[in-house]
């Protein structure tokens, strides 16, 4: 008899096909002109020209290099690659003018209609879900600061070993992933458990480059978050832990010091709790 996989057998090749998929199910649709194609795509050509004529690239790293990219496709992992090492300079640019709380970047692994929740609710978990009980509560306003009634606050993270349900083997489908409804003043509170750090997978294509280049693999643990209101922005965001491992050299450059949460002991003597309270700009 074969062995039920667990979450630890996770291979680089199976999460990101999975993030590659949901990608893909994602619509794009950027309607850029072809004027602005062609100024960005001969732009990112030429940065790339100048890097092998200053550094006098051989032959030999030529072709590693092309070997590397189709393995990053062949593995799945562009959405990895790109969310790790590009998509915190896009959410700079994209939301430089908010008033509102500050954003970082979403990530492979967020996965559209997570289960709904009341605004006091406990995440789908396992019924021995390992971790350090947290108490995530806090308010949704405007930035003109009015609470914001009906407003939502989606919620995924890794568990107590660093593994996303739908990404990893053996993980319930919706475990620690949930859609908080928040109450007439805006308020939720969430049971959860406190997420470890998240290292990269090392056996595919990111992994083999992290190893090549002399870098480590970690990002922060974290606490994904989309908080949506009618007439606002949403806002995509990770909450981190102050003191936590990897918060001052996140390999994804995505923490911000206005992000960082400082839990105390929880009211009821299990675990920790936190309050973190957001403010959308309006749209
Ligand atoms: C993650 O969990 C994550 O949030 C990002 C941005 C990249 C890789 C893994
Ligand atoms: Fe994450």
């Amino acid at each position: 008899m074969t062995r039920q996989l667990t979450e630890q057998d996770a291979t680089a090749a199976a999460s990101g096909s999975a993030a590659t998929r949901r990608f893909q199910e994602k619509a794009t649709a950027a309607n850029t002109s072809e004027e602005r194609v062609s100024t960005l795509a001969t732009e990112v050509i030429e940065a790339v020209h100048d890097v092998i004529r200053r550094h006098q690239v051989t032959y030999a790293e030529y072709d590693a290099l092309k070997a590397w990219l189709i393995q990053v496709g062949q593995d799945g992992e562009w959405p990895l690659f790109l969310d790790v090492w590009i998509e915190h300079v896009v959410e700079e640019v994209a939301n430089a003018d908010r008033k509102g709380n500050k954003g970082t970047i979403e990530g492979p692994y967020y996965v559209p209609g997570a289960p709904r929740l009341p605004a006091r609710a406990t995440l789908p978990m396992r019924d021995d879900e390992p971790g350090t009980p947290l108490l995530f509560q806090g308010q949704v306003r405007s930035v003109a600061g009015q609470p914001l009634a009906g407003a939502t606050v989606e919620i995924w993270h890794a568990d107590d070993l660093g593994y996303y349900s739908q990404y990893a083997p053996g993980l319930p489908e919706w475990n620690l992933r949930g859609t908080v409804v928040c109450d007439a003043e805006g308020r939720f509170g969430i049971d959860t458990i406190r997420p470890a750090p998240y290292e990269i997978p090392k056996d595919g294509a990111c992994g083999k480059l992290i190893a090549a280049a002399g870098w480590h693999a970690w990002r922060p643990a974290h606490i994904h978050v989309k908080v949506s209101a009618p007439g606002h922005q949403l806002l995509t965001a990770q909450l981190y832990f102050e003191g936590g491992e990897h918060v001052e050299d996140d390999i994804a450059q995505a923490v911000k010091p206005e992000l960082v949460l400082r839990p105390g002991p929880a009211a009821d003597g299990r675990g920790e709790q936190v309050t973190y309270d957001f403010v959308l700009d309006p749209e």
